[in-house]
């Protein structure tokens, strides 16, 4: 009883006395996202072949947190009209949803037109709606046929990528006009073929993170330079990545400014650098790092060499970034006996939570505003003002429908990103992670990161409106919200 009346006292107390009002822009963009693996189910329907998903989460059911897979999920795949209706009822005006890779191409060439037809409905249900889609090419669902040769730790995954997104450019070019190739290649790099931790499950610390991102900005370059070359005078769209950033802060006083502004580089610059920076490549203090370690290893650079002819095929290939926000760090110098990733200790950064961020229910989750704020003055400073989409930013909970600390971390974050606006950065729009609750990785159906709830027990997966979607449409509508 008295954490019942806790939880609910605290819930209610987000009133306050003096808010501000935030206007937003007249062309800002809202969209919401989600991705194929974690929504749409039919995981072997219609001639779909599996991805690296489907295969760990049925051989490995004790690696996730419910003993759950995405079988079904919110079964998108026959309900994608009901997502469609949501994203209308709230007055988004884009919606940015990724294919599924091995529901498109079954053993590496060969296209299922069914799967095909499947995204050619649910564009058109989009367009006819008046919202516009937004296309992530991969969002970690890669086919187990291709991960069977090798995945993104094989070069010739680059081959690969480059017939898919051939295949979406001829079948979807017409309707889709913005395009992300990758979702988050460095949280999928390193927790898949560094770690070995969940889908890939390549497992090669120190070595397959390195060859997975080296292969993903080839992959990306090869596409983006596909669609200048053969689509874009007829389709006009736009080719951009999403990366997952963090802004990080020094931990104590003793922590330079330098050592800050060098772990920002390192981590954020490992993908920013080689497409957005004006001379390419890594960055030159993680390719000093490994420079170092190759002699002290006595084996050659375990970051793979980008060649100057390779640095200037990769550099400028985006329309624009997209970024995904969720928090950010204080950052120190490694010491011993930590026990960390092995990109992190190969970096020499730890990293560290303050204990008055407000915290969400998974172990990463902290709210930081601040931080996205902050990010995105150092990529204008750093990159020059890139065009910025934010393509994901949301919170977790246990699945509430009054999701007030939902509502508080997107307004925070909204605040954030327009006050960085304001400074002049080049950000069109913002993205809320996640349009509807689904199989949230690891974690199953235990976090929620929905503003829509999905009654996953009923056959018909209703989608719920909980208290932020009712929010985000009053803001929508109203084109400003009330902050504390
Ligand atoms: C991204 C960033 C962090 C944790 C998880 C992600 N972080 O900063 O600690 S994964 C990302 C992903 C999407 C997930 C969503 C929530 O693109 O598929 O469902 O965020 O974890």
């Amino acid at each position: 009883l008295t954490t019942f009346f806790m939880s609910t006292i605290v819930k209610i107390s987000y009133t306050c006395e003096n808010s501000t009002t935030i206007e937003i822009p007249e062309d800002f963009i809202f969209s919401a996202s989600t991705s194929a693996y974690q929504i749409e189910g039919a995981w072997n329907e219609d001639g779909k072949s599996p991805s690296v998903w489907d295969t760990y989460t049925h051989n490995h059911p004790e690696k996730i947190a419910d003993h759950s897979n995405g079988d079904i999920a919110a079964d998108s795949y026959h309900f994608y009209k009901k997502d469609v209706e949501a994203l209308k009822s709230i007055g988004f005006k884009q919606y940015r949803f990724s294919i599924s890779w091995p529901r498109v191409i079954i053993n590496g060439t060969k296209i299922n037109q069914k799967g095909i037809d499947y995204y050619n409905n649910l564009i058109n249900e989009l367009i006819s709606n008046g919202i516009q889609p937004a296309v992530t090419m991969y969002h970690w669902d890669i086919p187990q046929y291709l991960q069977d040769l090798g995945g993104f730790a094989n070069p010739i995954i680059s081959q690969y990528f480059e017939f898919y997104a051939n295949v979406l450019f001829t079948n979807f070019g017409d309707r889709v006009k913005i395009w992300m190739t990758f979702n988050e290649p460095l949280t999928n790099c390193i927790g898949e073929y560094g770690e070995g931790r969940s889908g890939a499950s390549v497992r090669a610390p120190g070595v397959g993170e390195y060859l997975c991102g080296h292969h993903v900005l080839i992959s990306h370059a090869n596409v983006y330079h596909l669609y200048k070359e053969k689509f874009y005078k007829k389709q006009k769209g736009e080719i951009g990545i999403s990366l997952n950033l963090r802004y990080n802060y020094p931990k104590d006083e003793v922590i330079t400014k330098d050592f800050v502004m060098r772990s920002l580089d390192l981590v954020n610059g490992w993908f920013l650098n080689p497409i957005f920076s004006k001379n390419g490549g890594y960055p030159e203090e993680l390719v000093k790092i490994f420079e170092q370690k190759s002699i002290e290893e006595g084996i050659w650079s375990r970051l793979p060499i980008m060649s100057e002819e390779l640095k200037k095929k990769i550099k400028g290939t985006a329309d624009f970034l997209g970024v995904n926000y969720y928090t950010s760090r204080y950052v120190a110098p490694i010491t011993h006996g930590e026990n960390l990733n092995k990109f992190d200790y190969d970096t020499g950064i730890s990293y560290s939570m303050d204990k008055n961020w407000y915290k969400g229910i998974t172990a990463w989750a902290y709210s930081v505003p601040d931080g996205l704020h902050d990010l995105l003055i150092w990529i204008r400073e750093k990159y020059e003002n890139p065009k910025i989409m934010i393509t994901e930013n949301g919170w977790t909970d246990s699945g509430e429908m009054n999701d007030f600390d939902r509502i508080k971390y997107i307004k925070d974050h909204l605040a954030a990103v327009l006050k960085a606006k304001e400074e002049n950065c080049n950000i069109i729009g913002y993205t809320v992670w996640s349009l509807i609750d689904n199989f949230e990785w690891s974690e199953g159906y235990t976090v929620h990161l929905g503003i829509f709830a999905v009654n996953m027990s009923s056959p018909e997966k209703e989608r719920i409106p909980k208290r932020s979607a009712r929010f985000l449409k009053d803001l929508i509508a109203n084109k400003k919200f009330e902050i504390c």
